[in-house]
């Protein structure tokens, strides 16, 4: 049975990924760090599993990343664990740097001095390119493995150093080492601080709202001041406005499930490599907010939002779009997840306050959910 340690396990795609590995018959050694409040929930399914099993490790800490290194030895190592969210890097660069660039270090390190046969995955991510791209002969703009890097936050400057360590480790001392160039990764399980995630569990907050605040006795509808969303029924209810920063970035989303998938494929391969993970579909904020308040038939969502200065950021990626082409051919993977069926599963999964995919599921939702068709849009 092959071993296979992953660090980063309770988060959206590590528990993806542990399923995955599971599924195909690894023993898997989920790494987390130490927290005050247990945040396993995305690993209910797997916590009592018995080829699984959930250990303290703390990247950052050169000498806990080698113990349990050296302990377990395992085949594979996927080294997911990071602070993921761009904006924050802006407000705490030291922190992100111990743990995207000196984290994945350590597991380098421990692999050399430790464990020279155990592969390693790094999540590398498309944040790395910044404002560069290229532009093909129709005039599609995308980023390939050959687009040069230009990251743009401490965040991606952090994950620069990473992705080099992997090579340098690779090159200079033979260590099985792979970087996935991963372009966003959304889904259900996406965490609540992410733009798509975060306007999917609004939308589900309204609509809860909006039914918990019905009043069979009115013929209700909505009213907008600058921040809330008003009902004017036995008395004036409100709901605070979705509050947003730049609208205007695009973004090449795919599903965290499917992009775990590749994070497999790429460790199965004869030698190491790096490897552009993304669907080659690029959409704006705008485009996502357009098609999550389209499930619940309102056409207006700018009514609905606030942009506040607050979440923008000092320097912003404004254009994703990836060509995964060399995936495609050397590793067989391709996303299966189209854009709109990722947004309705995250806005239905929302709604209904668990993972939903299936289509006679989501009808059922459309019903219990028509009624804000009536009021959507119409004012006192
Ligand atoms: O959802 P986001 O925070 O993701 P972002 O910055 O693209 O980063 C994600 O993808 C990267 C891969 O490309 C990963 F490396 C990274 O770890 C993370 O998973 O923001 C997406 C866009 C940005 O342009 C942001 O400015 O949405 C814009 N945005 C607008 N309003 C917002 C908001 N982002 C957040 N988080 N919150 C907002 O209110």
């Amino acid at each position: 049975m092959k071993k296979a340690m992953v660090s980063g396990v309770t988060g959206q795609t590590g528990s993806y990924l542990a399923e995955h590995l599971l599924d195909q018959g690894y023993e898997v050694i989920g790494l987390h760090r130490r927290t005050s409040n247990a945040n396993t929930n995305r690993l209910s399914n797997l916590l009592y599993q018995e080829n699984f099993q959930l250990i303290e490790c703390e990247v950052s800490d050169s000498g806990s990343v080698y113990t349990v290194v050296d302990q377990y030895k395992p085949d594979e190592i996927y080294n997911l664990a990071a602070m993921s969210h761009v904006k924050t890097s802006f407000e705490q660069p030291d922190y992100t740097f111990q743990v995207d660039a000196l984290g994945p270090l350590h597991f380098l390190e421990a692999i050399r001095r430790f464990s020279p046969n155990t592969k390693f995955y790094q999540a590398s991510t498309s944040e790395l390119f910044g404002s560069n791209y290229e532009v093909d002969k129709e005039g599609k703009s995308y980023q390939d493995e050959d687009t040069p890097f230009m990251p743009q936050s401490p965040y991606a400057v952090a994950k620069l150093a990473a992705h080099n360590l992997v090579r340098i480790y690779r090159d200079g001392y033979g260590v099985f080492a792979c970087a996935g160039v991963l372009f966003n990764h959304d889904g259900p399980r996406r965490g609540e601080e992410f733009v798509t995630r975060k306007i999917t569990k609004w939308l589900s907050e309204f609509v809860h709202w909006a039914r918990r605040t019905k009043h069979p006795a009115y013929e209700l509808s909505l009213c907008f001041n600058e921040d809330n969303i008003l009902i004017r029924a036995d008395k004036e209810y409100s709901f605070p406005k979705l509050r947003l920063g730049n609208l205007d970035a695009y973004r090449d989303w795919g599903h965290a499930s499917d992009y775990a998938r590749a994070m497999i494929l790429m460790l199965q391969q004869e030698l190491p490599d790096d490897f552009v993970i993304a669907t080659g579909e690029t959409h704006s904020i705008r485009e996502f907010l357009q098609e999550a308040f389209s499930h619940l038939d309102i056409e207006n969502y700018e009514d609905y939002i606030v942009i506040d200065p607050k979440f923008y950021r000092p320097a912003e990626v404004e254009y994703l779009c990836g060509r995964a082409d060399k995936a495609k051919r050397v590793l067989g993977w391709s996303s299966t997840t189209t854009f709109k069926q990722l947004v309705s599963q995250m806005v239905w999964s929302d709604i209904n306050g668990k993972e939903t995919q299936s289509e006679e599921e989501i009808k059922l939702l459309q019903e219990k959910t028509k009624f804000i068709q009536r009021f959507s849009g119409s004012c006192l």
